[in-house]
């Protein structure tokens, strides 16, 4: 096997990476790395002490890549088919809108305001803190529930017209978000959570979804 992945499963943007190579047919091998702290090996090649980073031994051993959109965008190039990101010129902004929507104002309202303190504090062996989550449920992520609500729409996919970067960036956060039981309202947003119950049951998704579920319930969460 040629592709290594190096991060942790319950991150969105290694389930990113994951998502996405499983959505192309690719074999990968997935390396467990804790970053708290970052051993040294793992800090060279990935500067940032973030996951997720990819090898790839096809092109040589020092072939590392950090950052899931510099990797997905990698991958895309290296495997064409299917294709992730859409053809047309101004959907294929519109995906890269998306996928930086989610990467940053989306994953930072679920990771720290909503994951982090009711799931990253329990495997730690503190305390939950529901009421910042609550918090963070009720007074940030509802304003984004109700953008992706009218810009899905009648939509089965955010860009174009096929299942693409966009889907896998927003639905990856969603995830986590549902792995700290939390999920948006369906009478609320319908349009978000029958585009989500549809993502979420892709093959790549479900895979990810049901091997993080199992590793919480042996932490007992
Ligand atoms: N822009 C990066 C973000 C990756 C990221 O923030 N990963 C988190 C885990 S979900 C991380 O490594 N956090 C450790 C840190 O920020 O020190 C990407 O898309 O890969």
């Amino acid at each position: 096997m040629t592709l290594t992945v190096y991060g942790a499963s319950l991150s969105p943007f290694v389930r990113k990476v994951r998502v996405f190579l499983a959505e192309k047919g690719e074999a990968y091998k997935l390396e467990q790395v804790n970053i708290f702290p970052a051993p040294d090996w793992f800090v060279e090649i990935s500067p940032l002490k973030r996951i997720p980073v990819l090898r790839d031994e096809s092109v040589g051993a020092d072939a590392t890549l950090p950052d899931s959109s510099a990797i997905c965008g990698y991958l895309e190039k290296k495997f064409p088919s299917p294709a992730l990101y859409p053809a047309e010129a101004f959907a294929n902004g519109k995906a890269l809108w998306y996928e930086e929507y989610a990467d940053s104002d989306l994953a930072g309202a679920v990771g720290m305001g909503v994951f982090r303190p009711m799931v990253v504090s329990r495997l730690m062996g503190k305390e939950a803190d529901k009421a910042t989550a609550d918090k963070t449920f009720t007074e940030k992520l509802s304003g984004n529930f109700a953008w992706l609500e009218k810009e899905i729409g009648e939509k089965e996919f955010l860009a174009g017209h096929a299942f693409s970067i966009a889907d896998i960036s927003v639905a990856t956060h969603f995830v986590n978000l549902n792995h700290a039981g939390y999920r948006p309202d369906a009478g609320a947003y319908p349009n978000l959570t029958r585009y989500l119950a549809a993502i979420h049951a892709r093959p790549s998704f479900a895979a990810c979804i049901e091997e993080e579920t199992g590793l919480l319930k042996k932490f007992g969460l």
